[in-house]
């Protein structure tokens, strides 16, 4: 019988289950690298800790390396339901107040290393968590794209460690009430824009798409499709930073600027931007709380032990 320990958390509602312990030895401290040997030869924990019935399709998963390379506090892969995450903005900010739990980092700077690069990140004395980002920016201004039942479709598309559609002619409510509009019109514009062949940069498809509206509460409120067909209970650090890079690039947001972002079920993140060697860094803050520390148990005569599989 294979024993996954996990810590699980939420941040601003959006929920990152930790896997701790019970993983296989991985021949390699590199991020990148271990991204790639999970995915092709241990995927089977990815479908034991996210996938039904253990987990679900909300779930963000995160695993942290048994070794990291000198200077970082942590190494971790991100990883959902459809598969694995480059970054991901409310898992670190998860994952950060899970190890502070656990006593593995104190208030102060914490290092993180991920696929597309080292995080640095800070845990506040209020146990809130800043992290600055990987650089972040617009790859396509102003696309459009044919959705089929929506008509013409514009929207930028942007990197901020995961590759976002930012929709900018969305006129409907975004709202809790909403969330089924919302799913279905976000559906159709990812599957327009693979039809279009409109992807990241090096080909690299658009698996998250994002809409805004106005916020009584913040700047913006917005509504984030991830890979697969779970909305982002959070703002998405990782969507927040898109934004935030297309809007310093469109001079609507100076360096340092504030920026406060909604989610669709009313949590926020605040942020800015700082821009080092021209590069556009988003930095993005918020809140997460620990929900549970246990062991997941995988019986070897359990069937669905590596998850309920399409
Ligand atoms: O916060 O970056 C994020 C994120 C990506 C997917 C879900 N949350």
């Amino acid at each position: 019988m294979n024993c996954l320990e996990y810590i699980d958390s939420h941040t601003g509602g959006e929920p990152t289950r930790l896997i701790l312990d019970g993983l296989p030895e991985l021949s390699t401290n590199d991020p990148a690298e271990a991204k790639a040997l999970l995915k092709n030869e241990h995927d089977w924990i990815r479908g034991a800790a996210i996938l039904e019935p253990r987990g679900s399709d909300v779930l963000v998963g995160a695993i942290l390396l048994a070794e990291q390379r000198a200077g970082a506090n942590a190494a971790i892969i991100f990883f959902n339901n459809a598969g694995y995450l480059d970054m991901c903005g409310h898992g670190t900010i998860g994952v950060v107040t899970s190890l502070a739990h656990l006593d593995l980092v104190a208030p102060g700077l914490v290092i993180i290393d991920t696929p597309p690069g080292r995080i640095r990140t800070t845990l506040h004395e209020d146990e809130s968590v800043s992290l600055h980002n990987v650089p972040s920016y617009r790859y396509l201004k102003d696309a459009s794209v044919d959705v089929a039942g929506y008509g013409r479709v514009h929207g930028d598309v942007a990197y901020g460690g995961n590759w976002f559609f930012l929709v900018h002619d969305y006129s409907g409510k975004i709202d809790r009430e909403s969330i089924d509009a919302l799913t279905a019109f976000t559906v159709a514009v990812r599957k327009a824009l693979g039809a279009a062949g409109i992807t990241g940069k090096d080909g690299a498809e658009v698996d998250h798409i994002e809409v805004f509206g106005p916020s009584t509460v913040a700047d913006s409120k917005n509504f984030v499709l991830c890979p697969g067909l779970a909305y982002d209970r959070s703002p998405c650090g990782t969507g927040t930073s898109a934004k935030l890079a297309c809007l310093y690039e469109d001079g609507v947001l100076k360096e340092g600027d504030p920026w406060h972002q909604e989610s669709v079920i009313g949590s926020i993140f605040s942020g800015t931007v700082e821009v080092r060697a021209g590069l556009v860094i988003p930095v993005i803050r918020g809140r997460a709380w620990v929900t549970a520390h246990g062991r997941m148990l995988l019986y070897d005569t359990d069937p669905f032990r590596y998850g309920i599989r399409s």
